[in-house]
This record gives C-alpha cells, sequence and structure tokens, in this order.
C-alpha cells in the first residue's frame, strides 16, 4: 500500500488521453460544427457504447468547507491507488480501457425491496449534488475533490434495510480482461470494502459518479464509488457493483491482508500512527505542503457522534 509512491507520481503528457478525447469531441460539437461537411452524421460522434453519457447539473454543497484549495484535476485523475490495475500510482491509462457503459449494481441482503439498478436510471432517482471533500490516503498523502452524486442514505433508504440489517458490503467490480492487477492472486479479489448502516446513512456518506464536473474516469472509480472522507482513503470502494446489506460486519479488503495495520473503521486519527509510519501530518497533493492530519480529517462535528457507542472498537486504523 506504500510502495512505490514517488516515482508514479510522474505521469507523461501522452497518458491523458481521456481528457484530451473529450476536448477535441467538444470542439466539433461546439463552434466547429459549422465546419463539419453537411454529409456528416452527428451519431458517428456520439459516444461510444461503452463510456458514460453527460452528468445532471449540480449545486455544490455549501455545508462542508474543505478549507484548502481544490487538488489540480490532472493530479487527482492520475494519481490513484487501484489495484485491481496494478500497485503503482500509474494506472490512469490503463483504468481509462474500463467498460462503463452498461453498468449495473445489485442492492442485495437484508433489504425489504432488493433491486438492479442500471446505473444511469439510479443517477436518474437520485437527487444529484457537489460535495467538495478531502481525501486523506492512510499512506500519508492527501488532496481535495469536487465529486458529483448523492448521499448513499438515499440509497439505503429507497431498499428500505431490514431491522436485522447493520452493516453494508461494497463489492468493487473484477474485469480480468482490463484489470491486470487481477493476476496479482494472493489479494482476496474482489475487493470489498464496508461501513455500518448508522455511517451509511450519516449525510457523509457520499455516492460519487462525477469529479471536476465530469463523470468520473476510470481511475477514481467510475461510474460509481463511495466516499467516507473522515475515514483513510481505502474504505472508498470503486467501480462499485454490488451493495449487500448483513447483520454481521463484513471481511473487507485491506483488513484481510494486513488486519494489524488496516483495521475496519480505520477513522482518521493524526495520533494513531499506522505500524511502520507517524500519521501526524499529510503532504498534500500537488502543492508539495505538508500539513498536520485532522481528527476525522476534520469531519469530527458530522461524524464523531457515531462512535461515541463504540469506544471498545478499534476505531482508528
Ligand atoms: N476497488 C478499489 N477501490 C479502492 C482502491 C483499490 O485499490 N481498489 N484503493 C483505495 C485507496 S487506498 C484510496 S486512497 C482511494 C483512492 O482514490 P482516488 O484514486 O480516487 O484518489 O481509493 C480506494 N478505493
Ligand atoms: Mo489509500
Amino acid at each position: 500500500m506504500l510502495i512505490r509512491s514517488r516515482r508514479g507520481y510522474e505521469i507523461p503528457e501522452h497518458q491523458v488521453t481521456p481528457e484530451a478525447l473529450v476536448l477535441n469531441r467538444r470542439a466539433l460539437l461546439g463552434a466547429g460544427a459549422a465546419l463539419l461537411p453537411t454529409a456528416f452524421s452527428p451519431p458517428a460522434l456520439a459516444q461510444s457504447a461503452t463510456a458514460a453519457p453527460p452528468l445532471p447539473e449540480a449545486q455544490r454543497n455549501p455545508r462542508y468547507v474543505p478549507g484548502r484549495d481544490i487538488t489540480a484535476e490532472r493530479e487527482a485523475t492520475t494519481y490513484n491507488n487501484f489495484y485491481e490495475f496494478g500497485s503503482t500510482k500509474s494506472i490512469s491509462r490503463d483504468a481509462a480501457r474500463m467498460p462503463l457503459r452498461p453498468w449495473t449494481i445489485k442492492v442485495d441482503g437484508m433489504v425489504g425491496k432488493p433491486r438492479e439498478f442500471d446505473i444511469d436510471e439510479l443517477i436518474r432517482l437520485m437527487p444529484i449534488e457537489e460535495r467538495v471533500y478531502r481525501l486523506r490516503c492512510v499512506e500519508g498523502w492527501s488532496m481535495v475533490v469536487p465529486w458529483t452524486g448523492f448521499p448513499l442514505a438515499e440509497l439505503v433508504k429507497l431498499v428500505e434495510p431490514t431491522s436485522s440489517a447493520r452493516f453494508i458490503v461494497f463489492r468493487s467490480a473484477a474485469l480480468p480482461a482490463v484489470m491486470p492487477g487481477l493476476r496479482q492472486s494472493w489479494y482476496p479479489w474482489p475487493h470489498t470494502e464496508g461501513c455500518s448502516l448508522a455511517e451509511a446513512t450519516n449525510d457523509m456518506s457520499f455516492l460519487a459518479v462525477g469529479n471536476y464536473g465530469k463523470p468520473l474516469q476510470g481511475a477514481n472509480g467510475a461510474p460509481i464509488r463511495v466516499l467516507f472522507p473522515w475515514k483513510y482513503g481505502f474504505k472508498s470502494g470503486k467501480s462499485i457493483v454490488r451493495i449487500t446489506f448483513s447483520d454481521r460486519q463484513p471481511a473487507t479488503f485491506w483488513n484481510t491482508i494486513q488486519p494489524s495495520e488496516y483495521g475496519f473503521w480505520a477513522n482518521v486519527n493524526p495520533e494513531v500512527p499506522h505500524p511502520r509510519w507517524s500519521q501526524a501530518s499529510e503532504r498534500v497533493l500537488g502543492t508539495g505542503d505538508r500539513v498536520p492530519t485532522q481528527l476525522f480529517n476534520g469531519y469530527g462535528e458530522f461524524v464523531a457522534d457515531l462512535y461515541t457507542h463504540l469506544q471498545r472498537e478499534r476505531l482508528w486504523a
């Protein structure tokens, strides 16, 4: 989890293909369109069948103030942890090959209304907004990203958890044809992460379908990923295909690999060091700044209440 972070940081210009394609396409559809020969048919320019359509308009939620500059889009979209694509930070180009449509999210387990959602149907059903959140990786770097999506609580409401449901598990896609990391067979694929039902219904828990005003790119967990900004980033599962409600605390990816280093709750705490490094401060991506890490990543006023009855649990990574 801590490995090779420095080298992966520098990504060659030519790897930023998806953005360049998007811009070209905009230019064609916009001012350039008038110059196209009349025989040119717009459907030829339409999104490929596996790409995401544009997102609906989203208002920024003023409740969650980042207190820091937003990280440059290029940093946040090209410096990633996504082990399905390999254990370096430079996976954005490979991840751009992930087919994003059709995409189905199955919601099952202890719910009154189990259901399979087509991703675009889900986006239409949900109240879409923008949230600017800090994200703190357990490795000691952080970023600030505007995410487009909806509160996880809204999805929870829709499927009506039964009275025995206590936990939720998020399963990520495992697509061997495009994910070379899956060949690293010692990892417990598919990637799963989890939270309690109480955490899931906290307003901060967010399902993101976009960032920087655009549909998510593969590297950031397209087409849908979860965010718990008061926890270390490894809790925020990417490219989710299944959400299962349960009465038991689920086994999760990093906790299974190395339980002594990565707990289930994994709340950010500067005073609880990782066994191999301090968590007192963090490197802010794209700026070179080192800033003090905050308890609950600075979101204690919104989430600390979730843990008052869990003081005997290992709450801090
Ligand atoms: N499926 C999956 N989800 C994942 C990971 C992963 O390897 N696979 N890495 C996690 C880690 S360690 C972090 S820090 C965040 C990084 O999110 P970002 O690349 O969008 O910054 O994603 C998390 N979600
Ligand atoms: Mo991370």
